[in-house]
């Protein structure tokens, strides 16, 4: 069994890239199970995972770095013994530290033949992300394997040169890949890679992660799930732009009354008889990112609202997005 992990901070691209190359995977002719850790009480990429066809397994909401290391290595085991596959795919979630994702491994007692860890740099946030100076985003670049500049498609040569500096300064030695998932740059080499890398033995390093370095940078997660009663006349791009427009002013209010990082603001919306939507937004007043489709006549809607944001008590989140619902018109029971 080989495990490659996707790590990264929030809204990097993870769920997007891990898609592309689990695809790709499968279309190799590989068996292969995705494993899941998200921040928040509701899961919306294993609904996304999952409404592509892929076999997704989640790990509750919590971190597997820390608190979940034996619901980590207990999945990991249960794969091995019941599917045996090529390649573990594993995402953990936006706020884990990839080096204690890996430390948490150590003595394992399944067979890993080949461990490889990418790190995915969000190019276009790059300066924000690095400005908040959050432990675990330094802690990610130190113990990739490769780092992968996601997103390559929003910044231009010049920006993307920048970031290389910046990065090789803290990895002198690192590969870096610029990628671009969205305009299907180097995803293909990211996929070479990930099958050729030999393993490097990073795996067996001791635990030097200091958990208290995170305090004053913790994120917020908070978590909203509904139904939404559906009409006969349920136009589904007007639900699109309905949705859109909320969680665009829940950017902007977040913004507006403190909020230091918008970490990920996502949402999907799943119809029980197959179908889904998902919107995503990284930056305050972005028109979300829109992926999926909802059949014409859904016969119901549930939705999974997760905002993961840093500098703002869960409290106002809670309330931000309450008002934002209800202004929009949006019945979230
Ligand atoms: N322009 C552009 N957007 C991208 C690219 N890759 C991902 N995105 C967008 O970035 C946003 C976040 O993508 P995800 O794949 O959900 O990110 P993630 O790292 O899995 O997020 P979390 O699991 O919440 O930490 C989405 O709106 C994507 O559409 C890219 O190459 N170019
Ligand atoms: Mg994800």
């Amino acid at each position: 069994m080989n495990l490659f992990v996707i790590a990264g901070f929030l809204g990097s691209g993870k769920t997007t890239l891990l898609l592309s190359i689990a695809k790709a995977v499968s279309a190799a002719g590989k068996k292969m199970v995705v494993i899941e850790n998200e921040i928040g009480d509701i899961s919306v990429d294993d609904v996304m995972l999952e409404g592509e066809g892929l076999e997704v397994r989640e790990i509750a909401s919590g971190c597997i770095c820390c608190s979940l290391r034996s619901d980590l290595i207990n999945t990991l085991l249960e794969i091995e013994r019941d599917y045996n596959p090529d390649i573990v795919i594993l995402e953990p979630s936006g706020v884990a530290s990839p080096k204690q994702v890996m430390s948490a491994l150590v003595g394992y007692g399944g067979k890993i033949e080949h461990k490889h860890v990418a790190v995915i740099v969000d190019a276009k946030r790059y300066q924000k992300i690095m400005h908040a100076d959050i432990p675990i985003v330094k802690d990610g670049i130190n113990s990739a394997d490769i780092l992968v500049i996601n997103k390559c498609d929003l910044v231009n040569n010049d920006e993307l040169e920048m970031i290389e500096q910046g990065l090789k300064k803290i990895r002198p030695e690192i590969k870096t890949l610029q990628v671009s998932t969205h305009a299907n740059i180097n995803v293909d080499k990211l996929i070479n890679t990930f099958l050729a890398v030999p393993d490097n033995g990073k795996s067996k390093d001791k635990v030097y992660f200091d958990l208290n370095k995170g305090k004053g940078t913790a994120p917020i997660a908070y978590a909203h799930g509904f139904d939404i009663p559906v009409n006969d006349d349920f136009n589904g791009k007007v639900f699109a732009e309905e949705i859109s427009a909320v969680l665009k002013e829940i950017s902007l209010e977040l913004e507006q009354t403190g909020c230091k990082l918008i970490g990920h603001i996502k949402a999907i919306a799943k119809c029980s008889s197959g179908g889904y939507m998902m919107f995503s937004v990284t930056s305050a007043g972005q028109c979300p990112d829109i992926k999926g489709r909802l059949p014409r006549k859904p016969e119901n809607l549930k939705i999974a609202l997760n905002v993961i944001v840093y500098g703002i008590n869960k409290n106002i989140v809670e309330q931000i997005v309450i008002k934002c619902l209800n202004n929009g018109g949006i019945n979230n029971g």
